[in-house]
């Protein structure tokens, strides 16, 4: 575990929910080595707030990118390095809002990525204004007399846009939250896990999530019907109303890099891209 901590000191307010996140990450990136997986096949990337800085906290490849922008540099890397695990460390501000057609269009194209989407339901970073997934009893500095507009519920949104594999989790339900964020990184394909992190600072819902989250073990996980109607069961809008967690859908299709890449002789995927570029530079 040593090997994976860095020298940044970890700058989260007490109670942050990016505690509960990071320390099931290093958790299965340690399991993951101790089973043989190389360390320096992940690429970790985030967006800007305060859950980009997580990447500054594990000593795994990382790339900082700018608010919204994680995908796009995480597609790119992906189709350069077919056998890398890129991992997106997004916010519901960075990745619902500033960055949301990126996130649309990967989930449509299957790029073999992984979101976490750490959604505090506020900008946290910038001090605390109103998200697309708010509830709308929200005060935020932005709305102070509660929100004017519904909140969007993104998993709909990403079943439409054609993500493969949709989850939400809850980090203080550990061990469910663990095996989601497992299934999520070894999925072949584009998963999303909107991640239910508490901002404690600016918009508190533990209480309610502790009241409210349930623990599903979906069975049929390739039904999109049954799979809707449990991202349909919660709306974000609400409060104190039953919220389901786990894994909501998966299905096999064909990943983006697929199309770009052949087998090479040990079995490892290449880049033909990457190839291309090379070749025109010698
Ligand atoms: C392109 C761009 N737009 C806006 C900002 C200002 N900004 C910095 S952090 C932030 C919001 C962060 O909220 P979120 O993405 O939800 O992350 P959190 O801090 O809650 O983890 C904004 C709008 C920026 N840095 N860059
Ligand atoms: S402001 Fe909120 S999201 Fe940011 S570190 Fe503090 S508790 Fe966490």
């Amino acid at each position: 575990m040593k090997d994976l901590k860095t020298y940044a000191p970890i700058e989260w307010c007490p109670g942050c929910g990016n505690f509960g996140i990071l320390s099931i990450i290093e958790e299965i990136l340690l399991e993951m080595k101790e089973n043989g997986e190389l360390i320096e096949n992940f690429i970790l990337l985030s967006g800007v707030g305060n859950h980009a800085k997580i990447v500054d906290y594990i000593h795994v490849n990382s790339f900082y990118t700018i608010h919204g922008r994680a995908v796009p540099v995480a597609e790119a890397i992906k189709l350069a390095n077919p056998d890398t695990k890129v991992i997106c460390f997004v916010g519901d501000g960075d990745g619902f809002a500033e960055g949301l057609s990126h996130l649309i269009f990967a989930a449509k194209r299957n790029a073999d990525l992984t979101i976490l989407v750490h959604d505090n339901r506020t900008y946290g970073l910038a001090t605390g204004q109103f998200t697309p997934t708010s509830q709308s009893s929200y005060r935020a500095s932005t709305m102070p007399e509660g929100a004017k507009e519904v909140s969007f519920n993104p998993l709909e949104l990403m079943m439409a846009s054609g993500a493969s594999f949709i989850a939400r989790g809850y980090p203080l339900k550990k061990e469910h939250f663990k095996s989601i964020v497992l299934e999520a990184i070894n999925h072949k394909g584009f998963s999303v896990v909107d991640v239910l992190q508490v901002c404690v600072t600016f918009n508190n819902l533990y209480e309610d999530y502790n009241n409210s989250v349930n623990e599903e073990s979906i069975k049929d996980i390739g039904n999109r019907e049954k799979a809707l109607k449990l991202i349909r069961a919660w709306n974000y809008s609400e409060t104190k109303v039953p919220i389901p967690t786990g894994i909501f859908y998966q299905e096999e299709r064909k990943r983006f890099e697929e199309f770009y890449s052949t087998l090479k002789e040990d079995g490892a995927e290449r880049s033909v891209i990457l190839d291309d570029i090379l070749e025109s530079l010698s």
